[in-house]
């Protein structure tokens, strides 16, 4: 963890600056009739959850070049998500991956206790084999033709829920890269029936305050058909399974250019909208940094969840995916964190009332003013004065750098050499 001196140093360099910001956009808020206190609560309450698996170097189908530093397992990764948290205030909550993250769960509860950390939404891995089991996943998991893999899949899964039972999570999210590769290599409707068999199993093991998400991708690893390859498809299965079952949205599972906000409001609509995997992309499942390609979309993401904050019983979990290749992960999950808090807070600029009022007048041009405005507000004294309130940085990737915990880790975890690909 950083030494709490070198944080409060860091911001004793921007105090000042900060503050003249935060009363200059006070002002303006006030003369548009909002209480940046009560955006700035709200931004303070909110938390993202950051991937274990983001705080190592990711890779593409071609190579991976590791940095400095690698987290060595789980604990060191928690190190580094403790870090992420500490100096953002962002991400209070950590997603593991089973069997990536195994270990003896009083242990991962006691260092998760030490840097601050809850547990997330546990995840599946019925994508890869590993090296002691039984059966392969080479032709597919919860709906691969043999019925011994298929029940090695969803004992895995259960195992996943008993492994977050133990260290408070509350919810098991699956994601499988079952399909096909070729046209007539499959039977679409029995891949389809062998998974949702699959799957009811694993949700009849589901404790009675757990969630189930099924998270859509369109292609990848599969390149003819996937399983689950859209969120038509994800509410199917949601809806086939019952109550505890909801829709996993990760941003970069969608063809370039649909429409995602739109999803998102009818999985809304019908109660089935259980969470987000965030990132950007430019072409496909490209898990760059959130924010980095299309903050605008971000942003209209965030304008249907502010806009469901009233309705009874939603509460979907948010979650950052990503795979860094050319930065430092801890930075580029800093940094995603704080864009998905700069989205939350411009979402709640929107006038609601006078958004409507132009929707039911077919005012198009000043309903999506409405929007604009919330967009171009520059809200960044509302998230630094939310950090620095709850003992964060102002500027956490400057505090960062300025503490040496990449050379201080590299000093103390090996170096890692090896070129294979794969996104790990
Ligand atoms: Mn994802």
């Amino acid at each position: 963890m950083i030494d709490t001196t070198l944080i409060e140093q860091s911001n004793d360099g921007a105090l000042a600056r900060l503050k003249a910001d935060y009363a200059a956009l006070g002002e303006h808020l006030d003369r548009r009739g909002i209480d940046i206190a009560a955006i700035k609560a709200k931004v303070a309450r909110y938390g993202v959850a950051v991937p274990s698996w983001g705080v190592g170097t990711g890779g593409t189908r071609f190579a991976r070049f590791p940095g400095p530093g690698e987290p060595r397992g789980i604990f060191d990764k928690l190190d580094d998500c403790g870090v992420i948290q500490q100096l953002t205030r962002a991400t209070p909550s950590v997603s593991l991956h089973i069997p990536w993250d195994k270990a003896p769960p009083a242990d991962l509860s006691s260092k998760a206790e030490e840097v601050g950390l809850t547990f997330d939404a546990m995840n599946s891995n019925t994508f890869q084999d590993q090296p002691d089991q039984p059966h392969s996943y080479k032709f597919g998991s919860l709906s691969h033709t043999d019925a011994a893999t298929r029940r090695q899949a969803v004992e895995h899964n259960l195992e996943c829920i008993e492994i977050g039972q133990s260290i408070g999570s509350k919810a098991l999210t699956i994601w499988v890269g079952d399909g096909s590769n070729f046209p007539g290599q499959v039977d679409f409707t029995r891949q389809f029936d062998r998974y949702l068999d699959a799957t009811r199993q694993i949700y009849a093991g589901l404790p009675p305050d757990w969630r189930l998400f099924t998270e859509h991708k369109m292609y990848e690893p599969a390149f003819y058909s996937t399983v689950v390859q859209d969120w038509g498809t994800n509410y199917l299965i949601a809806k086939e399974l019952g109550d505890q079952a909801f829709c996993l949205v990760d941003l970069g599972h969608h063809a370039p250019n649909v429409n995602i906000e739109m999803i998102v409001a009818r999985l809304i609509r019908f109660g089935k909208l259980g969470g987000f995997h965030f990132n950007d992309s430019k072409y496909g499942d490209d898990d760059l940094d959130t924010g980095s390609i299309d903050p605008y979309r971000l942003f209209l993401v965030f304008n249907e969840l502010v806009q469901a904050e009233s309705v009874a019983g939603f509460d979907p979990m948010h979650m950052l995916d990503q795979s860094h290749n050319v930065t430092d992960p801890i930075e580029s999950l800093m940094g995603s964190a704080m864009e998905v808090q700069r989205a939350y807070a411009q979402a709640l600029l929107v006038d609601r009332a006078a958004l409507a009022g132009f929707q039911d007048a077919n005012d198009a041009l000043m309903a999506t003013s409405m929007l604009k405005a919330g967009f171009r507000t520059d809200v960044e004294p509302i998230l630094a004065m939310a950090r620095l309130e709850q003992g964060g940085a102002i500027d956490p990737v400057q505090a960062y750098r300025q503490s040496g915990y990449r050379a201080r880790i590299s000093a103390e975890r090996p170096a890692v050499t090896g070129a294979g690909g794969g996104i790990v």
